[in-house]
């Protein structure tokens, strides 16, 4: 499998700790955001959306969405499962993979940011913007996961796939987490956890030296 993705990108980090969650082998090609690559002929022929990230799998399809790929990662490699058995329970899990995967970064991806500039928001009414939907959403997810381990269970799940991309942002634009000791739990374990390690957009093949 090849996954286009950039080291910093919230939801190609996602789809990094399912891989690696999984312990699943791919070829990283780096896609550089800041540079426009994602607009470049060849990554538009793969996503026309102009977007990270995309997994070419073995057969060569071309997968796109986070979201979608994750959820091809769990029905084709089953185990480790990233959802739990019980319907109440998985319901659960995805009500806080959907809260921070559509509604909160959404809401601070490149293109938005970008749009809300050429319509002549000064930065510091960008990153008003970005901290006003990161709090909002995390104070919400802090309600909704569970006292221990990790959001929902002493194992990683999809929440935690969600939730941990989405700390780095909130850490990028410097949003404090010292109302969410839950959240703050969750992120100790994952910085000891093996997958969420590997993820990580410091050790990444793009990431600046
Ligand atoms: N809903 C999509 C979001 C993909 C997305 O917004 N990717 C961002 C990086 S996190 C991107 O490629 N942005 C480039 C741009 O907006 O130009 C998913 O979950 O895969």
């Amino acid at each position: 499998m090849e996954l286009f993705n950039y080291y910093r990108s919230t939801s190609s980090y996602r789809v990094r700790i399912a891989l690696a969650l999984k312990q699943l082998e791919y070829q990283y090609v780096p896609v550089n955001l800041l540079k426009g690559e994602q607009y470049d002929e060849h990554f538009l022929s793969l996503n026309p959306q102009g977007r990270v990230p995309a997994l070419r799998i073995d057969s060569g399809e071309v997968l796109v969405q986070s979201p979608a790929i994750i959820e091809y990662l769990e029905e084709v490699y089953p185990q480790p499962a990233l959802l739990p058995e019980e319907p109440v329970l998985r319901a659960q899990v995805r009500s806080v993979a959907a809260l921070i995967g559509c509604d909160v970064h959404p809401l601070h991806n490149v293109s938005v940011l970008k749009q809300l500039r050429a319509m002549g928001h000064e930065e510091d009414q960008v990153n008003q913007w970005i901290a006003h939907w990161i709090s909002q959403g995390l104070a919400a997810v802090e309600q909704l996961i569970g006292d221990e381990g990790f959001c929902f269970d002493d194992e990683p799940g999809l929440a935690d796939v969600y939730l941990i991309p989405q700390l780095y942002a909130a850490e990028r634009f410097k949003i404090s987490l010292s109302d969410c000791p839950r959240i703050r739990r969750v992120a100790a374990l994952a910085r000891e956890h093996s997958a969420f390690v590997l993820a990580h957009p410091d050790r990444q093949a793009d990431t600046p030296g």
